[in-house]
């Protein structure tokens, strides 16, 4: 990995700059302790030399007029450890607006650099201490929002990723030595024997069951475990009046969207969230679909449709208590080529469309859920049933498995097609050199899941994604 490594000192404010219990100052660099020395005025004498991950109490003082500026708890943690693996000092004060900024230009007026977003994060990965997975496993930790997601962060935080790139870049650099070593053999034996296409079977054989599998199948796993770490979408589509805002509200148990008598009360898409099962699940609530709808309406149609093509699963809604009609047909028209859950709702009033009439006119392959989005009766059945279907596997699965990130994923996709290519050579009985190539260009593809391929815009662009003082 060839980054230059840092040198200067940077500070920041690690937590929410606002009114709060606790505000916290970050200041990582060779400057960090003697920042520490002039600022800081220890309650007990005779504390200095400052010991490593120890708590001091005392003040922050301006030491351009002596004025005391907050009574604080400091630490001073040696290199190298620490986040990142430089001398760190962490200023613990009253958060509020004035103490913070007063403390931080203090600090900077001291010589230290305002750190930039993620700079922290970034200086633990060019010291050595986390790999690029795990640099990203702290942005996912942070922007968790269901436990899912967080234990997915949190084994690649531990070095799951990894572990499993190493192990397949073991591989790759000992299949690469056996081709190697065929070539230089062969050039010896001045192509007499052949002993690549001799050896060809085994190293396919090796390629197939140490690499080529292994890495399809986690390819494989990667949309379920999407569902898992960025959330399930749904989106609530039907005619005007089924009932599809209360739906909403019964399953964010709130009132959100207005509901009232009169078809057509939705006309933009409102969106919330909830947590089913450890897992996010992002819910649209949308404007009824209709014939000859007017011009407002009609813009909401169009935005119903295309949160529909977006949707993981579309929840169509029925009203089960009237007859179907032809806006119904249009309805399952523009639905019907999405992942769907059909609900018949208003099992409150008499039934006028059994879960059989409906499964038999619409082809269903499953029979709808009939519920009450009034009463809120049978919603455990539609929880259940979303559960079932759309996250018990994914979720079991995960277990045994590392689910990766979408940029894991292009790199992963990238390594396959110079692995098959270096399989297709080997089978061909071409040239070792060309096989070499291809298996040297799949381990640089692996590198670039973990950063050590030396790319400094992809650094740039994942840490761009993190706060000032992470
Ligand atoms: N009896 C009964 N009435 C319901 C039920 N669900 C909704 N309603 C009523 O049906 C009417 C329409 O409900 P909404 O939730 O606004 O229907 P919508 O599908 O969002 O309607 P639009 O926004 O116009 O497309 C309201 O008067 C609701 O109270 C139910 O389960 N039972
Ligand atoms: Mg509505």
């Amino acid at each position: 990995m060839d980054f230059p490594l840092p040198e200067d000192t940077i500070c920041a404010v690690a937590t929410p700059v606002g009114e709060g219990g606790i505000g916290i100052i970050r200041i990582s660099g060779p400057e960090a302790p003697a920042v520490a020395g002039r600022l800081f005025r220890p309650r007990k004498k005779g504390v200095f030399p400052l010991k490593s991950h120890r708590l001091y109490l005392g003040w922050i003082h301006d030491p351009d007029d002596g004025q005391p500026v907050d009574e604080v708890l400091l630490s001073c943690m040696a290199a190298p450890h620490t986040y990142t693996r430089e001398d760190i000092v962490e200023i613990n004060c009253h958060s509020g607006y004035a103490v913070l900024n007063r403390i931080l230009e203090i600090v900077l007026k001291s010589g230290i650099r305002l750190a930039e977003p993620g700079e922290f994060t970034r200086r633990a990965f060019l010291n050595g201490r986390l790999d690029l997975s795990q640099a990203e496993a702290v942005i996912d930790i942070i922007r968790s929002r269901s436990h899912q997601s967080l234990l997915i962060a949190n084994r690649h935080m531990q070095g799951a990723v990894r572990e499993m790139v190493e192990q397949w870049r073991g591989h790759l650099l000992d299949i690469r030595s056996n081709v190697e070593a065929a070539i230089d053999f062969s050039e010896d034996l001045d192509d007499q024997e052949g002993d690549i296409p001799s050896q060809a079977d085994f190293l396919c054989t090796r390629l197939r069951s140490e690499l080529l599998s292994p890495i399809e199948q986690t390819i494989r796993h990667y949309c379920a475990g999407r569902i898992l770490r960025e959330g399930l979408t749904i989106v609530l589509a039907g005619k005007p009046n089924v009932g599809k805002s209360s739906l909403l509200n019964a399953l964010l148990g709130k009132d959100r969207a207005i509901v009232t008598p009169f078809p057509g009360t939705t006309r933009d898409v409102v969106e919330d969230s909830f947590i089913l099962s450890g897992v996010q699940v992002r819910i649209l609530d949308t404007a009824g679909i209709r014939h000859e709808p007017d011009e407002i309406e009609s813009f909401g149609i169009e935005r119903t449709l295309h949160s529909v093509s977006q949707a993981d699963v579309v929840i169509w809604v029925i009203d089960g208590s009237r007859p179907i009609t032809s806006e119904d047909d249009s309805v399952f028209h523009a639905v019907s080529r999405r992942e769907l859950l059909v609900v018949l709702n208003k099992s409150d009033l008499p039934c006028h469309v059994s879960e059989l009439d409906a499964k038999q006119r619409f082809g269903l392959p499953s029979a709808p859920v009939r519920l009450s989005a009034l009463n809120s009766t049978d919603m455990e059945k539609l929880r259940t049933l979303l559960t079932e279907r759309y996250l018990r596997q994914p979720i079991e699965q995960s277990e045994g498995t590392i689910v990766l990130n979408l940029r894991h994923k292009g790199c992963l996709e990238d390594a396959l097609q110079s692995l098959c290519s270096a399989e297709e050579l080997l089978r061909g009985g071409a040239y070792g050199e060309l096989v070499s190539f291809e298996l040297a260009q799949a381990s640089r593809k692996l590198d670039s899941i973990l950063g050590w391929d030396g790319d400094s815009e992809l650094l740039d662009r994942i840490f761009s994604r993190f706060c000032i003082g992470k």
